[in-house]
């Protein structure tokens, strides 16, 4: 790889790509936790103070277990991830905290029980698989990892969303989400035009709700929608469909700011949490670390492993090279 250059991007160094890596991950448990406390609610018109203990939730858990399997493995083998996942499960912390979706914890016991690591999200929700938003929300990793080689991306969250998701909503929410990530990262800021962000993920996916939901995302963006409108038509619920094209939005609609994009994806209500973690995680993954106000990265709980898993992650990413 050349020095300073990285896909011909100027200016998209190596250490322009930790700052990167690290801002998505670390943007990713800085919009969960931000979410967590006002999870299931209804929504504010602003959150100006908002409530932040660091606590994040079953979002940034298993995003951090897709990094560790990533790291370890040295890229991706399905067995081993949700092995990962599994020892990271802690049911009192789940009950207490974490608040996993009533799949994944289903899909744990199965294999436990001796169900491969491919089949056992497929008996799930009467054998069509989740369309939950879980894939969606932990695949920052995979996202950074193979930021500019699409096709790899594509089949690796593919395959790391089967281990709990099934449903092609599902596993379509985790593509488009780990592609806006991807695209954040090949991105200098303030270079991103929302407009052409919004079409380059329309073009990548290959589900037509998805399809629909970015050029909706699109209409809002030209006429400065409300919250009220932004919900309505995009959603901020638990399926991917109404959720991952939410927090896309909440983006491209805040690109200036790592701070706007959060607190705003957060004002929506519903899932929150999910909802700030996928829109940190882009931002993150736009303006890098240094972006994310300090105090909220100080508190963030497990931030400093968080931040070394990122750089685990990039140095992966240059040895492929
Ligand atoms: N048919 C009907 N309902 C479904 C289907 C389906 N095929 N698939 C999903 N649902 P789950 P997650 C509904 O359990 O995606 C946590 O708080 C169903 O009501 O796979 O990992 C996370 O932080 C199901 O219970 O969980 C996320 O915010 C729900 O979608 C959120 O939960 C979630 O699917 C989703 O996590
Ligand atoms: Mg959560």
């Amino acid at each position: 790889m050349q020095r300073g250059f990285f896909l011909g991007v100027p200016g998209l160094d190596v250490a322009a790509l930790r700052l990167k890596f690290r801002g998505s991950m670390l943007g990713t448990g800085v919009g969960d936790a931000l979410g967590r406390p006002l999870e299931g609610g209804v929504f504010r018109l602003v959150v100006e103070q908002p409530e932040f203990d660091g606590r994040y939730t079953d979002d940034t858990e298993m995003m951090i277990g897709v990094a560790e399997s990533l790291v370890e493995v040295g890229g991706f083998d399905g067995e081993h991830m949700a092995r990962t996942f599994m020892r990271n499960y802690d049911p009192d912390l789940d009950r207490a905290v974490r608040r996993y979706g009533p799949g994944p914890p289903t899909v744990f016991r199965l294999i436990e029980r001796g169900e491969r690591w491919d089949a056992a999200s497929r008996r799930l929700f009467g054998g069509e698989g989740s369309f939950g938003n879980g894939a969606a929300m932990r695949i920052a990793p995979v996202g950074l990892l193979y930021f500019d080689e699409p096709e790899a991306l594509r089949k690796i969250t593919e395959q790391s969303s089967l281990i709990t998701h099934a449903h092609p909503l599902g596993v379509e929410g985790a593509v488009v989400q780990a592609y806006a990530v991807a695209l954040a990262v090949k991105s200098k800021p303030p270079s991103l035009n929302p407009r052409e962000f919004l079409e380059e993920l329309e073009a990548f996916t290959r589900e037509e709700v998805y399809r629909e939901a970015l050029r909706e995302a699109a209409l809002l963006l030209d006429e400065r929608a409300d919250r009220r409108k932004v919900v309505s038509a995009l959603g901020n619920g638990v399926e991917a469909f109404r959720s991952v094209p939410t927090a896309i939005y909440c983006f491209a609609a805040n690109a200036e700011s790592f701070e706007k994009t959060v607190l705003y994806a957060i004002s929506l209500g519903g899932d929150t949490d999910t909802i700030g973690a996928m829109a940190g995680a882009i931002s993150g993954a736009y303006h890098g670390e240094e972006k994310i106000p300090s105090e909220w990265v100080r508190k963030l709980e497990n931030a400093d492993y968080i931040a070394s898993l990122a750089d685990r992650l990039l140095e992966l990413k240059l040895k492929q090279q």
